[in-house]
């Protein structure tokens, strides 16, 4: 999107993650999409490397994702990485209003959604310690169905969920809201969710969670 060069262009970004992490792959999205190559130091949580010295030092909350920024730090927390990415593009709208909204959405993204899906997807898909008809899953489900709900309200007649381009808080939004099945949902009922999942799919620029050379 756009011509003009993305301030971090030619800087070199490293992202911490682990393979199959949602809230990793909102940056590895958010870096192909704005067309930034990103470093990937992948770590596996099931073998303790979150709880070493060394990822202390990366993060002292011991969760990915965390980016090594061009100033030579580490940042912790996706929507703020997702937030650092984005200024000074369009996937950050500099107008007042439009940028509040993008951050009602990120905060929506944390408090009322991201747990409820991925929850599930960890517990029945990658750990599998439940099973999808456990009533913890249930519980999630009819969380997240909420959420779900009123993301596809919202998506309604609109493109992307703020303005009429693609900001953060698509990116933000995106990776729980396709993985969805892997945690038994069902959001086959929403005609707008699936439409956006599929215009996110289709933008220059997208990275899928899995990679194949
Ligand atoms: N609020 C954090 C949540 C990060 C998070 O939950 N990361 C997971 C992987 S997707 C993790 O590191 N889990 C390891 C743990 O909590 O022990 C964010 O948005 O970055």
């Amino acid at each position: 999107m756009g011509r003009t060069p993305h301030p971090l262009a030619g800087k070199p970004l490293e992202l911490a993650d682990t393979l199959r992490s949602g809230n990793a792959w909102k940056i590895r999205l958010a870096c192909g999409y704005m067309g930034l190559p990103i470093a990937r130091r992948t770590f596996d949580i099931v073998q303790g490397d979150l709880e070493t010295e060394a990822f202390a030092r990366i993060n002292p909350w011991r969760q990915v994702p965390a980016l090594l920024t061009p100033e030579g730090e580490w940042l912790a927390e996706s929507q703020a990485i997702l937030w650092y990415l984005g200024q000074g593009t369009p996937w950050l709208p500099a107008d007042r209003l439009a940028q509040a909204r993008v951050s009602s959405w990120l905060s929506f993204e944390q408090t009322q959604h991201m747990h409820a899906f991925a929850q599930p997807r960890l517990l029945i898909h990658l750990r599998r310690t439940a099973r999808a008809d456990d009533p913890a899953m249930r519980a999630w489900r009819e969380t997240g169905m909420k959420a779900a709900a009123w993301m596809d309200a919202h998506l309604a007649g609109r493109t992307y969920l703020v303005g009429t381009a693609p900001t953060i808080a698509d990116i933000a939004l995106f990776p729980y809201t396709s993985m969805a099945a892997e945690g038994g949902y069902d959001l086959s009922g929403f005609a707008h969710i699936d439409a956006w999942l599929a215009r996110m799919r289709a933008l220059p620029g997208f990275t899928p969670l899995i990679e194949t050379a």
